[in-house]
């Protein structure tokens, strides 16, 4: 609750410095589980809540905060320096750059839930902070995008985690980006080394997501991949898109029978600025098969 009262008080300053150039957003998800096995309890819960305060200050400065409501904690807090196209300055708490369905906004991302490929990211061992604080320099022409960050990682050690991520967009429907992360974690300075290849198609409402991850934690091997298909039917009443994910994920590439794949098959459906998102979500297990298969339903409201 302190740090509630904390992030508004920030808020409400740099409102109030800012008055007529601050722009309030947000969305709200929220949800219900259906699990299949009958020892999980159905459940209607709220993953987000979302504020978000944006805005300029002059043409050289900009700023974002973003306050998660439902955990008190800040998402986003930075500051941006714009002084070309070119060359950018993040500085702040920000969200590492690094993927694709990762790096997609909640509120853009086509199923209800990510695929265990993206999650080895944080998952289990949490190997890399997803939320840090540190800087990041940027920039770009209509066709590509780098990003080069320095993060604290882990933020008892004097290394700095680094990032770098390269988009390409040759063509309006082509989206290609590659992303390297490096870090050390933990007392024994553990290196964790990451990297991501992704490519996005879109084409007359059908869009084709493709991604593969692979990455170390000191000798641990992991990594995975998922693809994605979407097509958009346009109605009077709405926008309907049926969606299938199949995804493949290894936790350790060292160990057999630890892996898993994964179907999403459902439909995003659209009508202003509601999005429904009706989802069963099929997993398989390499070795004991477990009961885990679910129904989602998931509606998100921005605002
Ligand atoms: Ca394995």
């Amino acid at each position: 609750m302190k740090s509630l009262i904390k992030y508004i008080g920030v808020i409400v300053i740099m409102a109030s410095a800012v008055a007529a150039e601050v722009n309030v957003s947000g969305y709200i998800q929220t949800r219900y589980t259906m699990y299949q096995d009958t020892l999980m309890v159905n459940n209607f819960t709220v993953p987000k809540i979302r504020l978000k305060f944006s805005g300029k200050v002059g043409d050289l400065f900009a700023f974002r905060v973003e306050p998660e409501i439902t955990t008190y904690k800040l998402k986003f807090g930075y500051i941006d320096i714009k002084p070309s196209p070119f060359l950018k300055f993040r500085l702040g708490q920000v969200c590492i750059p690094f993927g694709l369905e990762f790096w997609t906004h909640p509120t853009k991302v086509l199923t209800a839930d990510l695929a265990n490929a993206t999650a080895l990211l944080w998952a289990g061992d949490g190997p890399i902070n997803v939320f840090d604080k540190g800087m990041y320099i940027y920039g770009g022409m209509p066709f590509a995008n780098y990003y080069i960050a320095i993060l604290n990682g882990d933020a008892n050690l004097d290394n700095k985690a680094i990032v770098g991520k390269l988009e390409l967009k040759p063509i309006p429907m082509v989206y290609i980006t590659g992303n390297y992360y490096t870090g050390k974690y933990g007392l024994d300075e553990e290196d964790r080394n990451w990297m991501d290849g992704a490519l996005k198609l879109k084409f007359a409402g059908a869009e084709l997501w493709g991604e593969y991850l692979d990455g170390k934690i000191g000798d641990l091997k992991r990594g995975g991949y998922y693809g994605l298909l979407a097509y958009t039917l346009k109605t009077p009443m709405m926008d309907l898109q049926p969606v299938v994910k199949y995804g493949f994920a290894d936790p350790d590439k060292d160990t057999d029978d630890d892996e898993t794949t994964e179907i999403h098959i459902g439909a995003n459906i659209y009508k202003g600025n509601l999005k429904t998102q009706l989802f069963y979500e099929i997993f398989k297990e390499a070795g004991t098969e477990v009961d885990n298969n679910k129904f989602v339903a998931q509606v998100q409201l921005v605002f």
